[in-house]
C-alpha cells in the first residue's frame, strides 16, 4: 500500500514539473522513494533482531516442579519470564549454572553458578559482587505456581561475548532460598527443576 503511494507521489512531483525540469523532478522524486524503502528495510532489519528462545523446565530430585522460560533479546536486553508450576509455596531461588546438561536426577550435572567474572556469589548488583547466573529468589503462590520476570543488559543470546552469552548454560530452580552470602552458591538446597539453553 505505502509503495503504491509512493509510486502515486512520484508521478505527481514529474507532472508538475515542465520538460526542462522533468528529468530533475523525476530524480528528485525517485530519490525520496529510495530514502523511504531504505527506512522501511531498516524498520524490518530491527524487528528481526529480536530473538526468543524458548525452553520446558523438567522436575529434578523426586520433586514435580514444570514450567517453561522463555529468553528474549531486544534492543541490547535479554528478559527472562519463567512459568512454574508444582513448587512448595513460598520462596525459592533461581540461577543460572555453567552448563546446560540436566541428565543427573539432581540437576547438579549443570555444575555451579555460571560466572564468566570470577566474582563471589551475591545478590544481583550487589557492589561486592555477584555471578552473572545470580538471578535471585522469587515466590510461589499456595497452588504451588509462580512467574519469575527477570531483565538485564548483561546478557545476551549467541553473542561472541562469553561474559554474556546464556547459551550453553542451564537455569536451576532450588527448593530453598538463596541466602546472597553463602559461598559458592547461597545453600539454596536441592535443585527441583532445570533445563539446558541451548540454541
Ligand atoms: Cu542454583
Ligand atoms: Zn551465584
Amino acid at each position: 500500500m505505502k509503495t503504491i503511494k509512493l509510486a502515486a507521489a512520484v508521478l505527481l512531483i514529474a507532472a508538475s514539473y515542465n520538460c526542462k525540469d522533468f528529468k530533475k523532478g523525476y530524480e528528485d522524486g525517485k530519490k525520496a522513494a529510495e530514502e523511504e524503502a531504505a527506512a522501511a528495510a531498516k524498520e524490518v532489519t530491527e524487528i528481526v533482531e529480536v530473538e526468543t528462545i524458548k525452553f520446558k523446565m523438567e522436575p529434578k530430585s523426586d520433586s514435580e516442579v514444570t514450567g517453561d522460560v522463555t529468553f528474549t533479546e531486544e534492543e541490547g536486553s535479554v528478559k527472562m519470564i519463567a512459568m512454574l508450576t508444582g513448587l512448595t509455596p513460598g520462596e525459592h531461588a533461581i540461577h543460572i549454572h555453567d552448563k546446560a546438561d540436566c541428565s543427573s536426577a539432581d540437576g547438579k550435572s549443570t555444575g555451579g553458578h555460571w560466572n564468566p567474572t570470577n566474582t563471589p556469589h551475591g545478590k544481583w548488583g550487589a557492589d561486592e559482587g555477584y555471578h552473572k547466573g545470580d538471578i535471585g529468589n522469587f515466590i510461589a503462590d499456595e497452588s504451588g505456581n509462580a512467574k519469575v520476570e527477570f531483565a538485564t543488559e548483561e546478557w545476551c543470546i549467541g553473542c561472541d561475548d562469553e561474559t554474556k552469552n546464556i547459551v550453553g548454560k542451564g537455569v536451576i530452580v532450588h527448593q530453598g532460598v538463596d541466602d546472597f552470602t553463602s559461598q559458592p552458591s547461597g545453600a539454596a538446597g536441592a535443585r527441583v527443576s532445570c533445563t539446558g539453553i541451548i540454541k
